[in-house]
């Protein structure tokens, strides 16, 4: 309770003329949810989405675990109701009293003090809310309840679809998930399902939010946007580095704005030392909105730079708002970074035509004034609810991303915005987020209504996160022009032209005008993936005209997204796609059993089982139930199918060891093609299509199950994950091999900033380690160019290796250049190894290498040895309860030299125990069939000549024991 005075000097605050204001936050636990149909009134949360609160009451159980998803289908068909308690602490003297949210999901009608408010139908945007009025007219305090009510959204998609003259779409052009009808709701478009998550379609205040309550002249700041480029600078145009900064800031604002208010301006260093300060000039005040400008001189302030590239170096700016009579009325405060993130997409000119780029357009990334290689992945919506989203989470997350050498994160298109804090976390450590407007795989209504809805939600965005460094682009949409106007072309092509003008109306004149008019410094395409644009030009009234299929053979052009399900594709290079940059390409995967263990009881671990079949989503038809098992069993058909092709087939007596051995092989192809692709696309960067760009489809999982991640729901990195990290270092050596004509090529690409020269080496061996005395050469002095590559190697298996069985051949190929990462002085030496097989694993005369595997707790180091063959694809695991990264795994080794692996524990339920875990394994083991814990492993008389990954054993013991013998012991005192 305050005390009279506090109270009486908190009433005096609010007089009329007060430039006062109060703000009261919503969040906190002293809400309830209610759906008098389910008849269900529960303690809830606030921020919150329904789900979560009945899952927090014991009234469902965990919905992501077994095949809740499909039982809790009522859940998502339901209204909900969150009702606050009374809210104390209103002051009835307060000039004006506001309701302000930052999210509601979705359709909502919301009251107070009993009184209808009003309704909304976009999760993305914020709302607020004047009312005076109630609250004046709500004397006692244990009325002021504030209830919103959430629709269905399923159901009140479907009411949108079925109104009388609504669009409609040609015959599978609309990509269905699970629930119907996506398109014609601002919500999350993979809460109606995707082919990588469940359908919850949640529904909740997901956002926090509060009431507001002011002076008679006084504002609050509700968002605001803070740009800053390059004098002159234009989006999507290359800026001159020479100019000075300009920083444009805009506070959006409700209340009573006196007349005549300025702005100021505070830039610090993160130690609040002022680096310059004043007045923002240009003032522009309308009734929503108040903007200005400064100028801050080029040597003020340090570049910002993207992981690896620089340093990252961050500022705070506060921009102050004031009456004419200098008292203080509102003040935000941002952590911004200096620099230029230019999507660049200008016509190939004839310099770079002279250097042998092909001709066409660019399509690549330019930050601060260079070119650079992007290297990363596809972020997708980290859980099914994002209101428990935890910043500790996703700065997890980016740890990972930065430890696996990406720059770059594409956060897909059908989703939602990203909240502050992961713009924050990425600013810190360097990952460039090119960010999108929530539409995938779809078209959409054009009707007003629906563009002036998707107007202000994009204005909302743009605003709210434009001053992150991390920002690096805004993209209209997923799959639209590669994906959407095609499958128009195929079903109806007579409507194409419609079709495409609503596409237009949509990206080209609602989203592009909301980029432009509100950010200079960040660049837009309609669509990822597109050929770019075909003129750009700001004085025109559509800027940008898109390229779409006006292409000259022999031109390249934009953006390539990539997708073949015949595991024939690994290393058929011709298969691939020729373009400037990848934004997405893939193939599924089994999470680990460690994961599955999680969400799916141990009587349905099997490879088929209904409820593994259930969770894999990668339905084409789509609409996935219980009762129609024969679609997602094409996805689990795909993976067999890939394993059977390529590596010898895991047949395990014990049921759960055999179900593990084919999760983590389907992991190994995965790995496997995508090594492959990104290699390829990296070398592109030597090549005419001079390619820039590989951001590869997924980072994340939302979930248990099969899907295109690298890394699990829980943080464990698959396969794909360590194998990304490997070939995106800086410097690479990678084989090309044409199966047909025997042609092998082996390439060196560098992403450095600078040309570096070096060695590249050759070593031919059979699988037992023997070297093959191959006519090829053994070394090789190269120099590969900036942003490069450079072939280091040429033969002919079919000339080279005519002696040879080519199943029992085996090159293994490493690389040592000297040079320095971009933005620093130190020179270092990168290393990079790699290993080739001309035939697949599955016929290869794998051997037995004798794994041995010891852990050293003075260095907190685990040493690796194959003691008599080569081994492929070294693995080491780990068990249940913690989640740990080497700092390298899923690698080759030659026998006899060891390799030391170090790691980070990134959360441990197990209280250190994960270390007497720990196992190694290689691809040789997947050709053993004795079960885990079986007798038959008692018979070993070799390290893993059981099939049975084998557990480390200290470093101690080893000094007193042969490899081999240790390797043994510690087999035998396992079983
Ligand atoms: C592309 C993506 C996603 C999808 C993925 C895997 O279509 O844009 O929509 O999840 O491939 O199919």
């Amino acid at each position: 309770m305050p005390n009279p005075k506090q109270a009486a000097l908190a009433a005096a605050l609010l007089l009329p003329f007060s430039a006062t204001q109060t703000v009261h936050p919503l969040s906190g636990s002293n809400w309830t949810l209610s759906d008098p149909g389910s008849n269900v009134s529960i303690p809830a949360n606030f921020p919150s989405q329904a789900h979560l609160d009945l899952y927090a009451a014991g009234i469902i159980g965990d919905p992501l675990y077994a095949l809740n998803e499909f039982e809790q289908r009522w859940v998502a068909y339901s209204n909900w109701t969150y009702t606050s308690a009374p809210l104390p602490g209103l002051s009835p003297n307060a000039s004006s009293t506001w309701l302000l949210f930052n999210g509601l999901d979705t359709f909502t009608s919301i009251s107070f003090c009993g009184q209808f408010v009003a309704s909304t139908n976009n999760q993305f945007r914020q709302y607020w809310f004047d009312v005076s009025e109630i609250l004046h007219a709500c004397s006692n305090e244990k009325d002021r309840v504030l209830a919103i009510n959430f629709g269905s959204a399923p159901n009140t998609a479907d009411a949108i679809a079925s109104e009388p003259g609504q669009e409609t779409w040609p015959h599978g052009v609309q990509q269905v998930y699970e629930f119907s009808n996506r398109w014609f709701i601002r919500k999350e478009q993979s809460d109606f399902g995707w082919d990588w998550g469940p359908a919850f379609a949640p529904a909740g205040p997901w956002q926090p939010a509060w009431i507001v309550q002011l002076g008679s002249q006084a504002v609050y700041i509700r968002n605001s946007i803070v740009d800053i480029y390059r004098e002159g600078q234009l989006n999507l145009l290359p800026p001159d580095q020479n100019q000075p900064w300009v920083v444009n800031a805009s506070l959006d604002y409700f209340g009573n704005l006196p007349d005549n208010a300025t702005l100021s301006y505070v830039l610090t260093d993160l130690q609040n030392h002022t680096i310059s300060s004043g007045a923002l000039s240009d003032v522009n005040t309308t009734n929503a909105t108040i903007t200005g400008s400064t100028i801050i001189p080029n040597g003020a302030v340090e570049l910002w730079w993207p992981s690896q590239l620089g340093p990252q170096n961050l500022y705070y700016i506060t921009i102050s708002l004031q009456s004419s009579s200098k008292a203080s009325l509102a003040s935000v405060t941002k952590r911004v970074g200096f620099r230029t993130i230019v999507l660049n997409e200008t016509p190939i000119s004839d310099q770079q035509l002279a250097l042998g780029i092909a001709a066409g357009n660019n399509w690549h990334f330019e930050i601060n004034g260079h070119e650079f290689y992007a290297k990363g992945s596809n972020f997708i919506p980290p859980d099914p609810f994002w209101a428990r989203v935890t910043p500790q989470r996703i700065e997890q997350l980016f740890q990972s991303v930065v430890a696996g050498n990406q720059n770059m994160l594409r956060v897909w298109a059908s989703g939602a915005y990203s909240p502050d804090f992961m713009y924050d976390l990425a600013d810190e450590y360097g990952i460039l987020l090119w960010s999108e407007f929530e539409f995938g795989d779809a078209l959409y209504p054009v009707d007003q209504a629906f563009l002036d809805n998707v107007r202000a939600e994009a204005e909302y965005n743009i605003r709210r996160v434009n001053h992150h460094p991390s920002l690096a682009l805004w993209a209209g949409g997923n799959e639209l022009e590669n994906l959407e106007l095609m499958l128009v072309n195929q079903s109806a092509p007579e409507q194409l032209a419609k079709y495409t003008a609503q596409y237009e109306t949509l990206f080209l004149d609602t989203l592009l005008p909301a980029v432009f008019e509100n950010t200079r410094s960040i660049s837009y395409t309609p669509s990822s993936t597109s050929n770019g644009w075909q003129s750009l030009n700001f004085s025109a009234t559509h800027p940008i005209v898109e390229r779409y299929n006006n292409l000259t053979t022999g031109s390249v052009y934009g953006e390539t997204d990539f997708y073949n399900y015949n595991p024939a594709v690994l290393h058929n290079a011709s298969a691939l796609p020729i373009g400037r940059f990848s934004n997405e390409f893939g193939y599924h995967s089994m999470p680990s059993l460690q994961s599955w263990r999680q969400q799916v009881a141990s009587s349905d671990l099997s490879f088929n089982s209904t409820v593994v079949l259930l969770r894999d989503h990668h339905d084409p038809a789509g609409g996935l139930n219980t009762s129609n098992i024969a679609n997602s069993s094409i996805g689990q058909a795909q993976m067999t199918e890939a394993v059977e092709m390529w590596y010898p087939t895991p047949g395990k007596r014990d049921p759960v060891a055999n179900f593990s051995a084919w999760c983590h092989a389907t992991q190994m192809f995965q790995a496997d093609l995508y090594v492959f692709e990104i290699a390829f696309y990296r070398r592109g960067s030597g090549l005419p299509n001079r390619q820039l760009g590989s951001l590869y489809w997924q980072l994340e999982d939302q979930w248990v199950a099969p899907t295109w991640a690298g890394i699990e729901y829980d943080g464990r990195w698959k396969v794909l994950h360590y194998a990304a990290k490997d070939i995106y270092e800086p410097v690479i050596i990678a084989p090309y091999y044409n199966i047909t004509t025997g042609n092998l090529s082996v390439w060196v690409t560098s992403d450095l900033w600078e040309a570096v020269s070096g060695t590249a080496t050759f070593h031919w061996y059979d699988w037992s380690g023997k070297q093959l005395d191959v006519n090829a050469s053994q070394s090789v002095a190269f120099e590969v160019g900036a942003i490069n590559s450079t072939q280091v190697l040429q033969t002919f298996t079919t000339d080279v290796l005519s002696n040879y069985n080519l199943s029992n051949v085996v090159l293994h190929m490493s690389v040592e250049a000297h040079g320095s990462l971009p933005n620093t002085n130190t020179t270092r030496t990168f290393r990079h190894e790699n290993f080739f097989n001309p035939t697949p694993l599955r016929t290869a005369q794998l051997v037995d290498p004798g794994l041995t595997l010891t852990y050293s707790p003075t260095t907190a180091n685990f040493t690796i040895t194959s003691t008599r063959g080569i081994a492929a694809w070294v693995w080491l695991d780990y068990g249940e309860g913690s989640v740990v990264h080497f700092d390298s795994n899923a690698f080759w080794l030659l026998p006899g030299q060891p390799r030391e692996v170090g790691y980070k524990v990134q959360s441990d339920g197990t209280g250190g125990v994960w270390i007497d875990t720990v196992t190694v394994q290689s691809m040789w083991d997947q050709t053993q069939s004795a079960s885990v814990g079986s007798s038959a492993n008692g018979t070993a008389n070799g390290t893993g000549s059981s099939g049975t990954p084998i557990p480390y054993t200290s470093a101690a013991v080893k000094t007193s024991m042969s490899m081999l013998a240790v390797a043994v012991a510690a087999l035998q005192l396992a079983l």
